[in-house]
């Protein structure tokens, strides 16, 4: 990407009532000077909100706001207007039309955060919050990738290489001046120091797992046999009607996703047709597209009938989860049950609830949060959740760990140092320090234009 043009795009997505343009580059303010017609001038203002209007030739005067933020504390560390008019569609497009037409250049994804971290204005770990943050799909989601981008990952990642750093530089040292008498310090020490570096390096990589699911989401499958309530429960956890409730066994044929979050985890929740041998062809469909489903699955919540035979509701349950890991069983319809104790064990965590009522659905989002991060990282949330990118150069540096460790202990110098500087190389890559341009260019043409 030329960083020399300047470069400009609508930063709001259509249809709000308010647009937000911003101009970067060193034209910013003579080409915003085009559109921008402001009783007070723009370039005396620096880092005030001015009234004004945007006008796009004789025809079109809107009224507007505007701001200058003087290079190089803008967001993107070069000089910068942001014009704000009516949003909509017609209105921001004339003006950034117009805006193109003065010398500015389309912003490509991600440009203005791309030049935010070609300026310093924030490292590639913290550049790839930006996305995340924008991306989140639950409150947790948002508050990780918020302490990313304020740096606290990176922060973590600077610490480790710089001791891993310090060992490098201990180390030639030792291959410098090998032949002359000098008290080196023990290698045991830097041995010591690695080691802790490596549990350092691996409680982050394995923040990674809770990665995928904060930024994919975690796969919730609604399944069970016809008529056991899984729409009503999609309903209730949706908090609005989205799918049909009858009670006619069979009404839900394909399956159906929504998004949402429970317990501050974001999740694709997905009803399916309850499982059956159903003899019309639709339906059969519906079953065996309910049974990949269920395949696929991150947690099934399989809803058991409590008022049928539930010996064989079980049975039936079992059968069709064999070797499923992170499945609820859950009893529903438990408003209707007089005796609520008598009911059979499962090998699954269990739930009663009511879809109609409610009862119980907390107690059974205690059990699927537990299960969610149980398995991951133990109770508490953590601080970090590093993306796959991150997760795959932390494994690259805790493989060559223990490889630096036994060309130490071999007192093989020249070996541990091509290690230790393997090591600093892929943890300096979170940070973004000597990264290929065309994996730089891959990660900002993820981003959305804008931003
Ligand atoms: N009493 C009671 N009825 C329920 C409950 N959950 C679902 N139902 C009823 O059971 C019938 C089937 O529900 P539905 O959600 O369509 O089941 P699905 O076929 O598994 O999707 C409907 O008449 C619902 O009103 C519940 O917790 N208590
Ligand atoms: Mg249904």
């Amino acid at each position: 990407m030329n960083t020399e043009d300047t470069i400009a795009a609508i930063c709001t997505g259509t249809g709000g009532a308010i647009a937000v343009i911003r101009i970067s580059g060193t034209q910013a303010l003579r080409i915003a000077g085009k559109v921008w017609e402001g009783g007070s001038s723009l370039e005396h203002n620096p880092r005030k909100l001015c009234a004004g209007h945007c006008s796009t030739g004789k025809a079109f005067r809107d009224s507007a706001m505007a701001v200058y933020m003087p290079a190089p504390k803008s967001y993107t560390g070069e000089d910068v207007v942001e014009l704000q008019c009516h949003g909509g569609g017609l209105v921001p497009a004339s003006v950034l039309k117009k805006i193109i037409e003065s010398g500015a250049r389309h912003a490509e994804p991600g440009e203005f955060t791309f030049r935010a971290f070609m300026n310093e204005r924030m490292d590639l770990a913290q550049a790839e919050a930006v996305a995340d943050i924008i991306n989140a799909q639950s409150s947790m989601a948002m508050e990780i990738a918020a302490r990313q981008l304020a740096g606290s990952l990176s922060c973590n990642i600077r610490e480790i290489r710089s001791k891993i750093s310090s060992i490098l530089a201990e180390n030639e040292s030792r291959l410098d001046f090998s032949e002359e008498e000098i008290a080196f310090p023990e290698k045991k020490i830097a041995m010591e120091k690695l080691k802790e570096m490596e549990c350092e390096i691996r409680s982050l990589y394995e923040t990674g797992k809770d990665g995928v699911i904060l930024r994919e989401g975690v796969k919730v499958v609604i399944a069970g046999r016809p008529n056991s309530g899984k729409s009503s429960l999609l309903n209730r956890l949706l908090g609005f009607d989205r799918a049909i409730v009858t009670d006619l066994p069979g009404t839900t044929r394909d399956t159906i996703e929504e998004r949402t979050s429970l317990r501050k985890i974001p999740v694709r929740l997905i009803d399916t047709a309850g499982i059956r041998e159903a003899d019309n062809i639709i339906e059969n469909l519906g079953v065996e597209r309910s049974i990949q489903t269920v395949k696929i699955a991150n947690v099934v919540l399989w809803l058991l009938d409590p008022l049928s035979d539930v010996n064989e509701e079980i049975k039936f349950m079992e059968g069709h989860l064999r070797g499923k890991i992170n499945v609820i069983a859950v009893w529903n319809k438990m408003d209707r049950l007089d005796n609520p104790g008598l009911l059979a064990k499962t090998q699954f965590p269990t739930a009663k609830i009511s879809a109609i009522t409610g009862a119980g659905i907390d107690e059974m989002l205690d059990i699927f949060e537990k299960l969610v991060w149980g398995h991951l990282h133990g109770e508490e949330e953590s601080e970090n959740a590093v993306g796959a990118r991150h997760a795959a150069l932390l494994g690259i540096a805790l493989k060559a760990i223990p490889e630096a460790i036994a060309n130490l202990e071999g007192e093989k110098w020249e070996l541990a140092s091509i290690n230790l500087r393997e090591i600093i190389s892929a943890l300096g890559k979170i940070t973004g320090e000597n990264i290929e341009p065309d994996i730089l260019g891959e990660i900002f043409s993820r981003f959305c234009i804008g931003k």
